[in-house]
């Protein structure tokens, strides 16, 4: 008879830490949504992610865990593309992550910041992540030496999109995608939770970036490029006619409004192939 130690797992190979540019990067890439794109498809693709859209490099040891925070209300078709090109993108770059989708139940006014608050915490409810990525779902990097890790100072990623023809659209952009370390995140109190509708909250946190004397970090400009998907404007997020008011007022709010006083109620939390979904109730504006 065999003794179970003879056939418990030989012992572990040390592994090395990923490389700061892992060799497998293939640099710009042609991105388009014109092909069919079902989620059958994606699945088929990807076949080494794991349920609720987690993955870890099979060969190297990763420095950070990312979670990938996704605000999200009626945009499957965006999704599909998202999680088409995102996934080989991400396992290309030897990143350890999983993908959270934060859905708005309700028609109820729209809160992006909002639901990023509530992204980062129901991520860490899943495991220990220590870099969090906030991005739109209809931003697609079109160079993956883009490296969707966390950074020294609070990164922003979507520097050069097409809408805007591949340029900073103003030196205090801070919207579309970017990312905090938890430490990063906690000491500017997380973001406003009080945006309601399009526009500010991004220009918000960038505020409270500054305040707290930290500075925005940035890729190459030939790197940082992005296409978006085109859409309509949505229903239900009409630009927020405060938003000018109160982005003059991050000093004054960002100690009180944040991930300190955030409430919300989670409905639903599902776990899909590639990605987790949580259903939230947010409220509406006062
Ligand atoms: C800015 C918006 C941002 C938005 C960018 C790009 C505001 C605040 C009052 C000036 N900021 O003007 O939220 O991401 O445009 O579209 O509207």
């Amino acid at each position: 008879s065999v003794r179970p130690e003879a056939n418990a797992t030989p012992t572990a190979k040390p592994m090395p830490p990923c490389p700061e540019m892992p060799p497998g990067l293939v640099g710009r890439l042609l991105i388009e949504f014109s092909s069919l794109m079902t989620m059958e498809r994606v699945q088929k693709e990807n076949p080494n992610v794991t349920q609720g859209g987690r993955y870890t490099p099979p060969d190297c040891r990763p420095k950070q865990k990312v979670a990938i925070i996704i605000p999200f209300r009626n945009r499957d078709h965006h999704l599909r593309y998202w999680l088409h090109y995102l996934h080989p993108i991400l396992r290309r770059q030897k990143i350890d992550y999983g993908i959270y989708i934060i859905n708005q139940l309700s028609e109820d006014t729209f809160n992006r910041a909002k639901l990023l608050n509530i992204g980062y915490v129901e991520a860490l409810k899943e495991a220990e992540y220590d870099c969090f990525i906030f991005s739109d779902v209809d931003l697609i990097p079109m160079d993956d030496r883009n490296l969707y890790h966390c950074y020294d100072q609070p990164r922003h990623f979507a520097i050069a999109m097409d809408k805007f023809g591949f340029r900073l659209p103003y030196a205090g952009y801070f919207g579309g995608v970017s990312g905090l370390s938890k430490k990063q995140f906690l000491k500017i109190n997380g973001f406003p939770n009080e945006y309601w509708g399009w526009g500010g909250e991004d220009d918000d946190i960038y505020n409270r970036i500054t305040l707290n004397g930290m500075k925005v970090s940035r890729p190459d400009v030939r790197i940082g490029r992005y296409r978006m998907i085109k859409h309509e404007r949505d229903k239900h997020n009409e630009p927020n006619p405060q938003r000018f008011n109160k982005i003059q007022n991050t000093k004054n709010t960002m100690k009180k409004d944040g991930i300190s006083s955030l409430t919300y109620r989670v409905v639903q939390v599902k776990k899909h192939p590639l990605y987790t979904n949580i259903s939230v109730e947010i409220g509406k504006p006062p």
